[in-house]
């Protein structure tokens, strides 16, 4: 602000309302005054002020929720990718226009303070980015819910590049602390370990841990559409009971005395960074205990203390377990209702039945969880018994309803072969009325093979619901630009309603619109160009076709296909300059699992062949690679917008449904995919000339499978396919170290599990096309067009309200 000396010394109070306040929060709340006032405590300051309405609406939908004794849903997550609030809480509030009006009198840009908010990146990929949608959803559509999680000091790893390499480093999202949580001190919980289990005098059973800690709960608002509704995400901490050991102090053993906080601090420091693969450890299991304990205590407590009757508490308690990660809760009811509420045993379990549902969310059997029997029984004695005592149930009503061994062998909550384990997905399975998958395909493969027996005993238990996205954050947030062209071409109802995308489908055909639709995709690419050049110097044409991979690195999602094709495009290209390539960028992000050699090998030859194709003067940028580094849900905000082309390319049976592929869709890119997960039902409601869809269906990789797959078969009909391998193989793209591609690429000679030599051809008939269709941009921007008019379905209010009619209860 331009002020005079004296003005500057005190600052003339702003006339704007909203600007006045925010500098009182910025000096009552931050302790700065507005000349030394940092961006970050701008940011504090704008969140601070915003919070204040928010938490009347926040208070106001809980004495509402409470008021009409309504039954609330809970949904129990390990993982809440949440990324920024900021502009999702001003969006939803309708709040951006003022406050961005308000800090620009204080000589403060909205854009560039919400830019230094960090994610909330409490989660992996998919399953955690759905589960904050999910939040959105359902304070948007007026449901009382609540989330529970855990507090994780570091969230997913930074991915820093080095030479072509990922490096992961701490995530340390709460280092200028945290503006949007609230730490609960009176709700907090004993969360037991170890110990043993015995009898006492009454007859009932206790369990006398080992050791305890203490769960805080730290909440977090999530503010719906239009802020009508405010719901919480409870995040659990770890908090020893004794802190501070003074005796141990007093004799001068310092480390000792803080022993037990580190130890209990050690619970909810890290997210594990796995994706679709189990993790294993005895932390993780206590990290699953701690948080699915607190929650069910938190959630009896309310129950009980409005109610008065635990026998009411499926009336009045939905709870969905994300997977089986939280699935030890569905023990932990048991043992609360049992041993402390004392409810039998029968009616106990009819109880619990009745308050869960569990939902699937892969196939893999690597992601399958199972716990070693013996470290179970160690850390959680009491529950041991519970599901013995379950599993005796559960056999002898199969047996009963005519199950035979190897039937009576899949069912069984303990796994047998080899060392013994508990499994959660059975215990899940068992302890839940409503088992679903999260797309069509998933669901119909979850009946053929993980639950196949248990199927055949519930038939009514599995059901589908497809995922969705919010459109809030991933077409109104991530892209004003198509949203404002929308707005002005049908009016504002798609806002409370994407299914009245649909308006759009007689535009079209209309060329105006279709012109007006490429220049927003242009713009936001020149946008993306921009930010790419200024964090990785990359130098990109805006008019080329952008293609964009962008998803947790996995071999199941076939990022070595795609890089193998670009391969033998760069081939092409060279052999043939003379013809007429289309221009093309080839954008690939994501992190891959800090254990996972494969999937670092594929993000390090991602790299080496972007360097080299992109050095090489002879294609004269008709074809550029790049690498963007530490792909996250803000990142996905940028990228997003600005592709034309979204690669979905699994091995088919494999992507329990994707949702990257919805969020692409809705934003005008065209899919190249695989008949895989969700990818199914979006040709569906896209229709089939509106995607590009290629290889081998889930039926036939099974079915070749069975016959006994030889790629070798398929890499000597396919010269490009072979040629591209060889390559690579050879060290073309890694001259300082010949073999190191070796492995990786030996690995599709000898097996090629995810089929990427079957599908090759496929693939490479599919983009050029891609190519085909792109130059007639007429005919492909009425097939983006086509795709934004039609994906309203995947709206994750669309699948909030399934969930809250079939399974939940609440409408
Ligand atoms: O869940 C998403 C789906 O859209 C994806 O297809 C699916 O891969 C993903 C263990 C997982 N499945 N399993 C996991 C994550 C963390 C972990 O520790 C497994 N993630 C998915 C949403 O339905």
């Amino acid at each position: 602000m331009a002020t005079s000396l004296d003005a500057s010394l005190t600052p003339a109070a702003p006339t704007n309302p909203l600007a006045a306040a925010i500098v009182a929060t910025l000096v009552q709340r931050i302790g700065k005054d507005e000349k030394a006032a940092r961006p970050h405590d701008w940011l504090a300051a704008t969140i601070l002020t915003v919070r204040n309405d928010i938490i009347q609406r926040w208070m106001e939908s809980t004495r509402d929720a409470h008021a009409k004794g309504a039954k609330r849903v809970y949904y129990l997550s390990l993982e809440f990718l949440i990324g920024r609030l900021l502009r999702d809480a001003l969006a939803n509030l309708g709040q951006t226009g003022e406050i961005a009006e308000a800090l620009k009198t204080l000589g403060v840009d909205l854009a560039e303070i919400e830019e230094i908010e960090p994610d909330a990146a409490l989660g992996n990929g998919g399953l955690g980015r759905l589960a904050a949608c999910f939040m959105e959803s359902l304070a948007s559509l007026d449901l009382p819910a609540y989330g529970y999680g855990i507090r994780y000091v570091n969230g997913m790893f930074r991915q820093r590049i080095d030479d072509g390499y990922q490096v992961e480093l701490p995530e340390n999202w709460l280092q200028h602390g945290n503006p949007w949580e609230f730490e609960r001190r009176e709700s907090a919980y004993f969360v037991g370990f170890g110990g043993e289990v015995v009898g006492t005098e009454t007859g009932h059973v206790h369990w006398k841990a080992g050791e305890a800690v203490e769960a805080i709960a730290v909440d977090t608002p999530m503010v719906g559409w239009r802020g009508k509704r405010v719901n919480t995400l409870r995040l659990w901490t770890a908090r020893a009971i004794d802190p501070l050991r003074l005796d141990r102090f007093n004799d001068g053993d310092f480390e000792g005395a803080l022993a037990g906080q580190l130890r209990a601090e050690t619970l909810t420091r890290v997210l594990y960074p796995n994706d679709s693969t189990a993790a294993g450890q005895e932390l993780r299991l206590r990290q699953e205990y701690f948080f699915s304990s607190a929650s069910i205590q938190d959630i009896v407590r309310r129950h009980v203390q409005y109610t008065g009757d635990i026998r009411l508490l499926p009336d009045k308690a939905a709870i969905q377990l994300n997977d089986t990660h939280p699935a030890v809760a569905v023990a932990e009811l048991m043992r609360l209702l049992i041993d402390f509420h004392d409810l039998g045993f029968d009616e106990a379990w009819d109880v619990t039945r009745r308050t869960f549902g569990y939902t699937n969310h892969t196939l893999l059997p690597e992601a399958l969880e199972s716990w070693p029997l013996p470290l179970f029984e160690r850390l959680l004695p009491r529950h041991m018994q519970l599901v013995y005592a379950i599993n005796a149930k559960l056999l002898r009503e199969a047996r009963s309803l005519g199950s035979d061994d190897n039937a009576i062998k899949a069912i069984s909550l303990i796994d047998e072969a080899g060392e013994r384990r508990v499994r959660m997905a059975n215990l899940a399975f068992a302890g839940s009325h409503s088992v679903n998958g999260v797309a069509a395909l998933h669901t119909d493969l979850m009946k053929q093979t993980v639950f196949a027996d248990l199927h055949r005993l519930y038939p009514d238990r599995i059901n589908n619901k497809t995922n969705g996205i919010t459109p809030r954050r991933w077409l109104f947030e991530a892209n004003p630009g198509l949203t404002g062209l929308i707005r002005d071409a049908i009016g504002p109802d798609f806002c409370n309603d994407v299914d009245r995308l649909s308006g759009l489908e007689t535009l079209a055909d209309d060329s105006a619109f279709q012109s007006k639709f490429q220049a927003v995709k242009r713009s936001n690419k020149v946008v993306l160009s921009q930010w790419l050049k200024a964090q990785m110097g990359l130098r990109i044409d805006p008019d080329a076709l952008f293609d964009v991979q962008i998803k947790r690195i996995h071999e199941y999602k076939r990022q070595l296909l795609n890089i193998i094709e670009t391969v033998a495009l760069y081939d092409q290209i060279r052999s043939h300059p003379e013809r007429d390539w289309t221009p093309r960028v080839k954008l690939f992000g994501g992190k891959a699992a800090s254990s996972y050699h494969n999937a670092k090998m594929i993000i390090k030859l991602a790299n080496d062949v972007a360097r080299r194709i992109n050095a090489d003067p002879a294609i004269g940028g008709l074809l550029k690679v790049a690498f963007v580094p530490n792909y996250n849900v803000s990142v996905a905000e940028k990228m997003i917008p600005a592709a034309d082309l979204s690669e979905q390319i699994s091995t088919a049976g494999m992507e329990a449904s994707g949702t990257g592929n919805m969020k692409f869709a809705l934003n005008g890119a065209l899919t190249i995919g695989t008949l895989d997960g969700a990818n199914v039902e979006i040709r569906d409601h896209v229709g089939a000339e509106n995607i590009v869809i290629f290889g081998l269906t889930a039926d036939q990789v099974a079915e070749k499978r069975a016959q006994g797959y030889n790629p070798r078969d398929y890499i000597e009909r396919s010269p490009e396919l072979g040629q591209a391998l060889s390559a690579i193989a050879s060290g073309v793209f890694s001259p300082d170290d010949p073999d190191r591609y070796k492995g990786l690429i030996g690995g599709l000679y000898d097996g090629d599990w995810f089929m990427l030599c079957a599908d090759f051809d496929a693939y490479a008939a599919a983009q050029r096309e891609v190519d085909r269709r792109w130059n007639d941009r007429k005919a492909w921007n009425q097939s983006t067009i086509r795709n934004v008019a039609r994906v309203g379905w995947f709206s994750s209010d669309r699948t909030i309200r399934e969930y809250a009619k079939d399974i939940w209860g609440v409408l």
